[in-house]
């Protein structure tokens, strides 16, 4: 399903969250049916991609284990792909959850941890699926507490190169590669601003660019506003990463980020890879 990484236009990612249910048996026909309502309205609203996360990676969160989050995101993706004419990706770090992803359809795959788990290079080269790979520095438990980098944009740079040759040496074609500054995954505000101001250093990779900065703290910083009042923030920092060529745009907010992404296309015009 997945268009094989054209990008003439920039795309909408639209997060879909997969709370884990304190009920266990009722609980789980409404999560899956509420998730796929909600997906029913991304795609009203023009989404193109649809992320489905079985772990949280917020700040502070705990590890999941491997067959819990198998079990909280192989059905979604099952009934998403069989339901829907959407690209499928999945936020995830472990091999097994990538195999099990994509053997119930899944067209893509979302690493923050940009494949360095164990098996997690093997995997993805085997499954033969696009792959975002995503900077973070340490881990979300303590991400926060003290980044710290020499040059955050030269750092961030320098590791992701890295991580395109290490897929290039298992065999994962660079036509597969997408990457990701990882906007709030050990970074401070400051480290945060100076990414998105120089996010188009990002392009000399030559590789697909996606972004994610909906409702991040970097927003609630700047105006000093929760997490519920970050959407025009959000939508400010989606343009200039847009401007900046951004290929994809992970968000929470599709229909208002669908408009600004229509408006930047037009003002860009073609030739947004480059
Ligand atoms: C990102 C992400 C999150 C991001 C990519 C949140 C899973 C935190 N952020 N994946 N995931 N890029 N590629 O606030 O920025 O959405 S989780």
């Amino acid at each position: 399903m997945f268009m094989n990484l054209i990008f003439d236009r920039p795309m909408v990612m639209g997060i879909l969250n997969v709370t884990p249910d304190s009920f266990s048996d009722g609980g789980r026909f409404t999560e899956l049916d509420s998730a796929l309502a909600h997906v029913e309205q991304m795609l009203k609203d023009g989404v193109d991609i649809v992320d489905v996360g079985g772990e949280s990676t917020r700040p502070g969160a705990m590890a999941v284990s491997e067959q819990d989050e198998i079990e909280r995101v192989a059905p979604l993706v099952e009934a998403i792909s069989h339901r829907f004419d959407v690209s499928v990706s999945v936020d995830t770090s472990k091999a097994g959850v990538m195999r099990a992803a994509v053997a119930a359809g899944a067209d893509m795959l979302n690493d923050v941890r940009a494949l360095q788990e164990e098996g997690a290079l093997l995997a993805a080269a085997e499954l033969g699926v696009p792959v975002c790979l995503m900077h973070m520095q340490g881990e979300p438990r303590s991400m926060q507490i003290k980044p710290q980098y020499d040059d955050v944009t030269e750092d961030v740079l320098r590791f992701l190169r890295g991580r395109v040759d290490a897929c290039q040496a298992v065999g994962i074609a660079r036509d597969k590669l997408l990457i990701d500054p990882g906007f709030g995954f050990g970074k401070s505000l400051s480290h945060n601003l100076t990414l998105l101001r120089e996010l188009a250093r990002f392009k000399s990779l030559g590789l697909p660019l996606l972004v994610g900065v909906s409702r991040k703290s970097m927003i609630g910083a700047v105006l000093d506003k929760p997490i519920e009042q970050r959407l025009y923030g959000s939508l400010a920092a989606a343009s200039l990463a847009l401007w900046q060529g951004a290929n994809i745009i992970r968000v929470h907010d599709v229909a208002a980020t669908k408009d600004i992404v229509k408006l930047c296309q037009a003002v860009l015009g073609v030739g947004l890879l480059d």
